[in-house]
């Protein structure tokens, strides 16, 4: 079999998210986010923890830059905490939250390490949901003010952007049902939610480009490629629908200025509560689109579900490849198939994967190393399913793992470990894992052997 070759260029990396990793939530002036207030409320998180310490990176940043210097990575993509720098979602910019993302780029930019932020990664200022959270539409302004202080203090530092990472988990699971902060369980609620996430991405880019105008800005959102269970017509078409709702309800808006009408049975619901000019407001020519993906989704028609899809997914992927700890099933053709797809059915799509990787427990042994096999193997397959879209014609710039370092992983708390690099949450040490350590030759030689390179057993 051919060596697997990337571009030269290519951007390796990995991504993390401000609250699952930076800790020290009462310092430099931050703010109470929705997150905050969500994991310490008794019964949120399965393991009862919260993220007040989490990686505790934002005291330890150095040793994380230290860990992507030794994969060889050029590219980190992170979040940038809107409460530390409004810390109650208006207002002049906090100086200390600011500075703290200095300290970070500037050591990034030392290390020969691309910048790669996402404005918003979960953690609304709790200010804001109590003025209306999400369905609220001043919200989309609120938001757009934050990007523009953000993009101006920092613009001189850094050339490429996303605004939102996975606007569809993060309405559907904090307003729909009501697993993710803020736990609002309500399918009108929800549904305005999106779609003053449509206008913020909006308004925001708009407001960057103002300020930063050769700014690259994409958004990161959330995919999978849908499947028919069966091979019935029904199900056929419940698995566009499900295409249609899960993969473009943010990204058909913003690129064609249109929601996907038949992601729901019965047409776009009234409840987003679209006003006059507001598909214009929303169209945008991203730059890029980032990539979060992990699996596949069967799709089965059902009859008047609760959400008005006529279609439900049975899980993370199916049970014909092998399971991560968390359950999500390990079928690499799905990253080939999604993008290939996007390419096709959209104009002039740029990518960067900005999020692909599994849950796997594998923890140091006696001699304090990971021998985490069936990472390299999920990377493999993964990295391979990306090539063969490169081949195919789709322009993908660059890849980033989730994740950087085991951390808090929302609702799981830590108890779902994603990380290149293993986390001892009583001290915070890091020790890379044997993926990382794989990751190293791979971008040392741009590319590798898919019949292996002895790093798999
Ligand atoms: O940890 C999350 C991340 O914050 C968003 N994408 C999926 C990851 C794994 O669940």
């Amino acid at each position: 079999m051919a060596r697997i070759q990337f571009p030269d260029g290519f951007h390796w990396g990995a991504a993390t998210a401000a609250y699952q990793i930076e800790g020290a939530v009462r310092e430099g002036g931050r703010g109470e986010s929705i997150w905050d207030r969500f994991s310490h409320t008794p019964g949120r998180i399965h393991t009862g923890e919260t993220g007040d310490i989490a990686c505790d990176s934002y005291h330890r940043f150095p040793d994380d830059i230290a860990l992507m210097r030794e994969m060889g990575f050029t590219s980190y993509r992170f979040s940038l905490a809107w409460p530390r720098i409004q810390p109650n979602g208006s207002g002049a910019p906090n100086p200390d939250g600011l500075a703290y993302y200095e300290r970070l780029i500037d050591g990034l930019l030392a290390a020969g390490i691309r910048p790669f932020p996402t404005l918003y990664h979960w953690d609304l200022p709790q200010a804001l949901e109590d003025a209306g959270g999400w369905p609220a539409r001043d919200t989309a302004s609120r938001f757009a003010e934050y990007a523009h202080h953000t993009v101006r203090a920092l613009g001189d530092r850094v050339s490429d952007w996303m605004i939102f990472n996975e606007p569809g988990i993060f309405t559907f699971f904090g307003y729909g049902i009501g697993i993710h902060a803020p736990g609002v369980r309500n399918r009108d609620a929800m549904l305005a939610a999106t779609h003053t996430v449509n206008l913020a991405q909006g308004d925001a880019f708009r407001a960057m480009k103002e300020e930063q105008t050769d700014a690259r800005i994409g958004s990161a959102f959330s995919f999978q490629a849908m499947e028919p269970a069966t091979d019935n017509a029904a199900d056929i078409d419940a698995a566009e629908r499900m295409h249609a709702w899960t993969n473009e309800w943010f990204l058909m808006p913003t690129a064609k200025g249109r929601y996907p009408e038949h992601a729901f049975e019965s047409g776009v619901p009234d409840a987003l509560g679209i006003q006059e000019g507001d598909l214009d407001r929303i169209r945008v020519p991203l730059d890029f689109v980032g990539v979060n993906l992990y699996s596949r989704g069967l799709v089965r028609a059902v009859n008047n579900d609760a959400w008005g899809w006529g279609a439900r997914i049975d899980g993370m992927g199916g049970s014909e490849g092998p399971q991560t700890d968390f359950g999500w099933e390990v079928w690499p053709d799905s990253l080939h198939d999604l993008l290939v797809r996007l390419d096709a059915d959209y104009d002039d799509l740029v990518f960067e994967v900005t999020e692909n990787g599994c849950s796997y427990a594998d923890a140091p042994d006696a001699d304090g190393r990971v021998h985490d096999v069936r990472r390299i193997a999920f990377y493999r397959g993964y990295l391979a399913a990306v090539h063969r879209a490169i081949e195919a014609g789709v322009d993908v710039r660059g890849y980033h793992a989730w994740t950087l370092l085991d951390n808090f992983e929302w609702a799981e708390g830590t108890a779902q470990r994603f990380g290149l690099a293993w986390t001892d949450f009583t001290t915070g040490e890091r020790t890379l894992k044997q993926s990382g350590h794989w990751f190293t030759r791979v971008t040392d030689q741009n590319g590798f052997d898919p019949e292996g390179d002895g790093e798999e057993a």
